[in-house]
């Protein structure tokens, strides 16, 4: 089939190149023109492992190309940003979504199928199919009146992880949901071409629900972790060691604690839950609320730590919103490492081997970009934020003169009592 991707972001892309590689051919349309330019030269615009050569590699063969316009298909895939509003509420965005669905509208004709691939609070795929029908009323539209409709429409949440994406594109199981059965035969024929793991039909608005509620665990089962390490610390506790322990029961399996969750899906999805069910919604909001106070928590200890140390160079290790990846935005650790810059100035080092410079917030704050050898042979004090392996291979003898806050535990000998710091702080 013809497949047109609309969104060329953290998920279009890699998708689009994945169904290139299986023979499509795919056009990308995005409302960049610098995105759709750089693609076009078969260069990429974000960083993702393997990405860079094998869109090269659909581009050089013409496979893939990108455009700004709309380009008629048997398929679209809509893979458009869904934030949630700066509004107090966390109302759900569509607006993305529903901005795809008139553009493709020009160009659907019958037996066209169209896929949803966007995080997007339940119902977002039958106000897309309103869209549609509002837009087209010579098509008919699925789930609307009995019959056979002209054309299918699906929704089917990718579940890939930032560094791992090609890889998971391709071997993670998927949810396929349809507004109609047929429609997800149709959506599931298409995943087949390039999916290797086990595709499952469901309805839309369980397809829907089953996304935010995958986040939604995981931002609960942090929660419990970073809640845990808030209580280690009151109660003078080793927070690693006491988990340690834990997961050695056959059904327990507590996360890792860090300085709060950053990222643009787990901090975000679960709101749409909470909006959809606010007075059922409890956990899941709760654990948002305590994931957000580890950061300020992290923080205050931070902050302490540095005016018991004073005149003392302090490197904060990582910016990145986790490990070993060069994504900076919606990170914790960022937050952290600027708002200690714009206190403590040209006594912040920063240490951050993905990134090239600064982020614009530590423009001026006097703070600077360090690599981890300087850090470690200038800084009294260092700040572990994120858990990148440069960091977790670090040996203590080269760190054993300095006073340590390590949020992600990646030194076991700095907390767990072997260090010798004037002050050590565990979580
Ligand atoms: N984190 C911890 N402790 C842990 C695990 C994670 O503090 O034990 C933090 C990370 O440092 C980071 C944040 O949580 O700040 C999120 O990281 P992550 O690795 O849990 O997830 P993401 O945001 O990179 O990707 C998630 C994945 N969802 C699940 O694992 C349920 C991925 O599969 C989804 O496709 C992706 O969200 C998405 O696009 O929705």
């Amino acid at each position: 089939p013809e497949v047109c991707v609309i969104g060329l972001g953290y998920i279009g892309l890699p998708t689009a190149a994945v169904i290139a590689r299986s023979g499509c051919r795919v056009t990308g349309v995005d409302v960049s023109q610098h995105v759709v330019d750089t693609i076009n030269r078969g260069e990429i615009h974000i960083e993702e492992v393997d990405l860079d050569g094998l869109v090269r590699g659909v581009v050089q063969r013409g496979t893939l190309r990108a455009s700004t316009e709309i380009a008629p298909a048997d398929v679209f895939v809509i893979a458009v940003p869904t934030p949630f509003e700066k509004d107090g509420n966390h109302t759900p965005d569509i607006s993305y979504v529903i901005a795809a669905a008139t553009s493709l509208a020009t160009v659907l004709k019958k037996g066209d199928c169209v896929i949803l691939e966007s995080t997007s609070p339940v119902g977002t795929t039958d106000a897309l199919r309103d869209r549609l029908a509002a837009l087209r009323p010579d098509l008919a539209m699925p789930g609307l009146a009995p019959g056979l409709p002209d054309v299918s429409i699906a929704y089917c949440p990718e579940r890939v992880l930032p560094g791992r994406i090609l890889e998971e594109l391709t071997n993670n199981d998927r949810s396929i949901g349809g507004i109609t059965p047929r429609c997800a035969r149709k959506a599931l024929a298409f995943y087949k071409l390039f999916v290797r793991g086990t595709c499952v039909t469901t309805d839309a608005k369980s397809a829907e629900m089953t996304k935010l509620v995958e986040n939604a665990y995981r931002d609960v089962n942090i929660a419990f972790a970073n809640e845990l390490s808030m209580i280690a610390d009151r109660m003078g506790l080793d927070v690693w060691e006491v988990i340690r322990l834990a997961n050695r029961h056959p059904r327990v399996n507590i996360l890792q604690p860090g300085p709060g969750v950053g990222g643009h899906c787990i901090a975000v999805d679960p709101w749409f839950i909470v909006h959809g069910a606010p007075e059922e919604s409890q956990v899941i909001r709760t654990a948002r609320a305590v994931n957000d106070a580890k950061m300020h928590h992290v923080l205050a200890r931070a902050t302490a730590l540095v005016e018991a140390n004073p005149h003392v160079p302090v490197a904060c290790l990582g910016l990145a919103f986790k490990a070993n990846i060069d994504d900076f935005r919606e990170s914790p650790a960022r937050f952290i490492a600027a708002s200690l810059a714009r206190k403590f100035a040209d006594r912040v080092r920063v240490v951050e081997p993905y990134a090239q410079q600064l982020p614009i917030e530590f423009t001026e704050t006097g703070a600077t970009l360090v690599d981890i050898d300087t850090a470690l042979e200038t800084c009294g004090v260092l700040i572990v934020l994120v858990d990148h392996d440069v960091f977790r291979v670090i040996p203590i003898e080269e760190r054993s003169d300095a006073v340590v806050y390590d949020t992600r535990g990646i030194w076991p000998d700095a907390v767990s009592g072997v260090a010798q710091t004037p002050l050590r702080l565990a979580s």
